[in-house]
């Protein structure tokens, strides 16, 4: 129940420990006797070495290899003694310092083991191979709890009995970096719980949710070829029996710009190869379906494959996932009409009419392509892609403008983005159809929290702007439940406490988030100016934010954000324009026309781009509806609204980190994995947890729950009585707990002896009631 693993560590009283931010246990190293001492060597790594001399303040080291080395003695940093190499519990150091941290996760990692937990969290170090850890096998050795290594089926295990336990829901929080292996640990976990909690069949469903978002959703990057460009939120639902009933997904905005634009060397969304790759001919016919190469969203960055990828193959499961979640054959072949589409647009181009200003799309097979599949009348479409309606003069009379190339451009483009996005979420909604639960929520459901990892490129845009916001948004939550909470609780129960610092990311959320003077804010406002650009723009951050010291205006249309996980400068090119997000009446006018439509929730959930009716929607600012939320706004509520969900849950965390970032097997690159290990707290929770309370209960619940093995008749039966009178039957040693004004707080593992005693009891008064039962009949 308490899954908690001993702490072998001399407890030191927090109050007396030599403890700074930056090496743990700071004792004065010459007091010591130690034998074997870290030493960074010029390349920045650290390794491990044996004083053979120390004289003044110099000390005489010899390595590994043999190379004798004279440093500084203050430099050195203590080794754990062997017996400690490679704890699965980082709490179990004696010395609790960088490198030894760095070492541990090191050394297990060489040996394929993972995993390991830091305090109250699952730190996890992606392989990039095929580890075997993972099965049929392995799931019932975690749920006899035959096996004790950390693992996600461990940490899921937890989530599980704690939410039978407890009634309380459940969250498995997951983060790190891109491609640190987030969507891979959700799925680990989602097939433990499928494991634990099926046998409706819906688990299948659930699974199959997997293949078919990270086909719709997913993309290679420079960064990880399976990265997911969307953030996903799924909420399993279980009876009181713990068998799963039904369950709900909610996406966070989807990357759309990457299908109309990708960077050299990544794709666009999977989906789109696997068609042009696995579609069967008759299908390929009907489309005009050709290879990838040949269409310019899918050519325009030169990457078509992945590898060990065989995308005709995925598009197979792919379409074998939807049978599963009931979308239906014609609801498929609508889905890849659409598709299709989406990827002829790209092919429509533009020609100059002569000697004027404005374009005509290029009467080609692209073009009627896009008609016969939206099922839309070509001259129609035309008109939608190269000419606008506008009321102008105070008889609001409608004039045609006609549109530049840019703006046609745009205008395609804008356009092929809201089919697939629409297209995205009318699956997510059927797919919610297909799992859906019963009206009445109950106090048992999992969420578990994926979405996409903190980015930093070469070139970072709004994209990577509302990706790393909300990685800070989840760095909060992680920071407030693991440190803030933790240390309040502590002090609002009165005991005996030494604040443990950390950092917190505050800072850098309220300049997100400040109104009136914050990026978001600021970003909202020089978007709704008709004159408003992406340099004036970066220009009002710079005259408004530059005494922030989160913030840093850079030459030009850049500026760079100080993130918890690191420094990311910006260039608003695009800000204003993908924020705005706006879609033509025109656009939609023709959408709402089209035959070929996905039933009635795609079309509605397209009109809905513009929140007000279509027809009300035409203003002179160039067509569009001002009442529409910018893109930062909603994205903003979506996280506040994520936010307070997971707060009413017990969270369970799980850090993902990359070892390398060449997507490789066996590569550990300690300064990559030390600036993760910083930027997230790592060593921070662990020195929290080791000299914190992290199991608590009120008096009266602990008096409840144990009261009953009371061997001796307590004078008062007062709660605080009885639970002191158990603590003394129990010899809990005093340094193991503390007693609050409404709680007892205990140190890692001290309630499971209780725990045990407990279940053993009860075991025993159920047998033989059992017996008893069968005596009398
Ligand atoms: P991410 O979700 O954290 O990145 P993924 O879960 O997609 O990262 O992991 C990236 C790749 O690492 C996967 O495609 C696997 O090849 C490999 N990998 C991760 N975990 C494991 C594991 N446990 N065993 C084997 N291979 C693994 V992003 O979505 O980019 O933030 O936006
Ligand atoms: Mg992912």
């Amino acid at each position: 129940d308490f899954k908690d693993t001993t702490n072998t560590n001399p407890v030191r009283s927090p109050k007396k420990s030599h403890v700074d931010s930056k090496w743990g246990d700071t004792t004065p190293y010459a007091s010591k006797k130690i034998v074997q001492s870290w030493v960074q060597l010029p390349d920045g790594n650290w390794e491990l070495g044996t004083t053979i001399r120390t004289f003044d303040n110099e000390s005489l080291l010899v390595l590994d290899e043999g190379k004798v080395l004279k440093v500084k003695t203050e430099t050195l940093v203590p080794a754990n003694p062997d017996i400690l190499v490679g704890v699965d519990d980082l709490m179990q150091l004696s010395y609790l310092n960088e490198p030894s941290v760095l070492y541990n996760l090191q050394y297990r990692y060489n040996q394929d083991m993972i995993y390991t937990k830091a305090g109250p969290v699952l730190v996890a170090i992606n392989p990039f191979k095929k580890v075997p850890l993972y099965g049929n096998d392995y799931i019932e050795a975690y749920k006899r709890k035959s096996v004790q290594n950390p693992h996600v089926y461990a940490i899921t295990d937890t989530a599980m009995r704690e939410m039978i336990r407890d009634e309380v829901n459940q969250s498995i929080i997951i983060s790190g970096e891109s491609g640190a292996g987030k969507t891979e640990t959700a799925k680990i976990a989602m097939q433990y719980l499928a494991a634990l909690g099926g046998g409706s069949g819906i688990e299948y469903e659930i699974l199959k949710t997997n293949p078919i978002l990270e086909a719709f959703g997913n993309a290679k990057t420079l960064r990880n070829d399976n990265s997911s460009r969307f953030g996903k939120l799924i909420e399993i639902h279980f009876s009181e029996t713990g068998k799963i009933s039904g369950a709900k997904i909610q996406t966070f905005l989807l990357e759309k710009s990457r299908v109309v634009q990708c960077s050299e060397g990544e794709r666009s969304y999977h989906v789109f190869y696997q068609l042009c790759a696995g579609a069967p001919p008759t299908l390929r016919e009907k489309l005009h379906l050709k290879s990838a190469a040949e269409f310019k969203y899918l050519s325009q960055s030169n990457c078509y494959t992945i590898s060990g990828v065989d995308d005709a193959e995925q598009f197979r499961v792919v379409t074998e996932a939807l049978d599963i979640v009931h979308v239906k054959k014609e609801d498929q072949e609508r889905v890849f009409a659409m598709l299709a589409a989406v990827l002829w647009l790209g092919n429509v181009s533009f020609t100059v009419v002569d000697g004027e200003n404005h374009v005509e799309p290029v009467l080609d097979e692209g073009l009627t392509n896009v008609a016969t599949l939206l099922g839309c009348n070509v001259e129609e479409l035309k008109l939608a892609l190269s000419t606008r309606k506008m009321r102008v003069g105070k008889r609001n009379d409608t004039i045609v403008q006609k549109l530049t190339l840019a703006q046609a451009v745009d205008t395609r483009d804008a356009l092929a983005k809201s089919i697939y996005s629409c297209l995205f979420d009318w699956l997510v909604e059927q797919i919610n159809k297909s799992l859906a639960v019963g009206k009445r929520r109950t106090g048992r459901s999992i969420s578990i929290l994926d979405i996409y990892g903190f980015e930093s490129f070469e070139r970072n845009s709004f994209e990577q702007f509302s990706i790393n916001y909300a990685n800070e948004r989840l760095q909060q939550h992680f920071n407030r439940h693991l440190f803030k909470l933790e240390q309040e609780e502590y002090i609002q129960d009165g005991i005996d406490w030494a604040k443990v610092d950390f950092e917190d990311n505050q800072d850098c959320l309220n300049l997100f988030e400040k109104k009136p003077l914050g990026l978001q804010s600021l970003l909202d406002e020089e978007s709704t100016f008709p004159n408003g650009t992406d340099l004036s723009f970066a220009n009002k951050l710079k005259q408004h934010l530059d005494s922030n010291p989160c913030f840093r205006g850079e030459r030009g249309k850049a500026f760079t954000v100080r993130h918890y996980a690191g420094e990311v400068r910006y260039e608003t090119t695009g800000f204003l324009e993908k924020n705005r997000d706006l879609l033509h009446v025109d656009t939609i006018q023709l959408l709402s026309s089209c035959t070929c439509h996905l039933p009635q929730a795609f079309a509605s959930s397209l009109l809905n781009q513009s929140d007000k009716p279509v027809v009300g929607a035409l203003h002179k600012s160039g067509g569009a509806d001002s009442q529409k939320l910018s893109v930062t706004t909603k994205f903003k509520g979506q996280l506040f609204l994520l936010m307070q969900r997971l707060e009413n849950t017990t969270p369970h965390f799980i850090r993902c980190i990359k070892p390398n970032n060449f997507q490789s097997p066996g590569t550990y690159n300690q300064g990559l994995v030390l600036q993760q290990l910083r930027c997230c707290g790592v060593l921070e929770v662990v020195r929290i947890s080791r000299s914190g309370f992290p199991t608590r209960m009120s008096h009266q619940k602990f008096a409840r729950r144990y009261g009953f093995l009371l061997l001796d008749h307590v004078a008062s039966q007062d709660p605080l009585s009885v639970s002191v009178a158990i603590l003394h039957q129990f010899n809990i040693l005093p340094e193991m707990y503390q007693v609050g004004y409404t709680k007892l707080f205990f140190r890692t593992g001290q309630i499971g002896v209780l725990e045990d005693t407990r279940n053993h009891t009860l075991h025993g008064i159920l047998r033989v009631q059992s017996c008893f039962r069968g005596h009398q009949a």
